[in-house]
């Protein structure tokens, strides 16, 4: 499913874009449909004078701005619903993301974070739900063996802020963090969080910033840092994350597996070695 120099680009970077790993029209088309009715649904439910054009790939969230621009309230419930889109939920636990991870980390026992699945929706010039530095591990837990799977439903390009990524930054292990950020006092639990030496990996290992297209994936490994870019475009970029592990590996059997943030368990409870507590 990877040719040789993209899983050598893997191993050595921590990440890669493979594009159109994903079949347009059989994944990804019928979950931007079930995104477009959810946005038609609350339209009329909140009597919103906006006339949805009828369903095209290219505009399915058309509406969406106007929902937000009356009540941002109404975002979130978009927000809740198209995660239990079952399209998506096809795509999240499709058998070649399985047979991509086990080929990658050379397992068969694979495992899908459990409401570690969604869909972002970063609108543009908002900051509040954008994530600062943070590598995967560090908020989702299972186990160091883990591979972000991220994928767009609209065209992500440069001023939508794609995804921010420190290539090679995986090599060094688990890296410790603060717990409080007076740089964002407004940002919460694990929102708050900030990598130790920040600014000097990320000169160490420097930026990418890789756009792409519906259908096209992104591989990011756990331990790979990567933040949210931020969205000074006009569109809200909708993209879909979801994350696999390997029940194998000792780290994961060790603390039992647990999630994280989604499950409500600390980081501080499970590695308190990763945690410096600048309270
Ligand atoms: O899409 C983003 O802005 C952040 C994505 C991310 O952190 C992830 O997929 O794990
Ligand atoms: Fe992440």
């Amino acid at each position: 499913m990877l040719t040789q120099a993209q899983r050598a680009e893997f191993d050595r970077d921590g990440y890669v874009v493979v594009p159109s790993f994903y079949d347009y029209e059989a994944e990804i088309r019928p979950i931007q449909f079930g995104i477009w009715s959810i946005i038609g649904l609350l339209l009329r439910k909140y009597g919103i004078p906006f006339r949805q054009p009828e369903f095209s790939g290219g505009t399915f969230d058309s509406g969406y701005a106007e929902l937000i621009a009356r009540d941002r309230r109404y975002g979130g419930e978009v927000y809740d619903a198209v995660k239990q889109i079952p399209a998506f939920m096809r795509l999240v636990s499709s058998g070649r993301n399985e047979r991509l991870f086990a080929a990658l980390r050379g397992t068969d026992a694979v495992g899908i974070a459990a409401g570690g699945y969604g869909i972002r929706i970063d609108n543009p010039r908002e900051e509040k739900f954008r994530s600062l530095w943070h590598y995967e591990y560090r908020d989702q837990l299972r186990s160091v063996d883990g591979v972000v799977f991220w994928s767009p439903l609209v065209p992500v390009t440069q001023d939508m802020g794609p995804v921010q990524i420190c290539p090679g930054s995986h090599v060094d292990g688990l890296r410790r963090s603060h717990l409080r950020d007076p740089e964002h006092p407004e940002k919460t639990g694990a929102y708050a969080m900030r990598i130790e030496n920040e600014k000097a990996l990320l000169d160490r290992f420097g930026i990418v910033a890789p756009t792409s297209n519906p259908g096209d994936l992104v591989l990011m490994d756990f331990l790979t840092l990567h933040s949210s870019g931020s969205n000074v475009g006009s569109r809200s970029r909708w993209s879909m994350q979801f994350r696999y592990f390997g029940f194998t590996h000792p780290s994961g059997i060790e603390i039992k597996w647990t999630g994280c943030v989604a499950n409500g368990v600390q980081l501080k409870d499970v590695h308190p070695e990763l945690v410096i507590d600048n309270a």
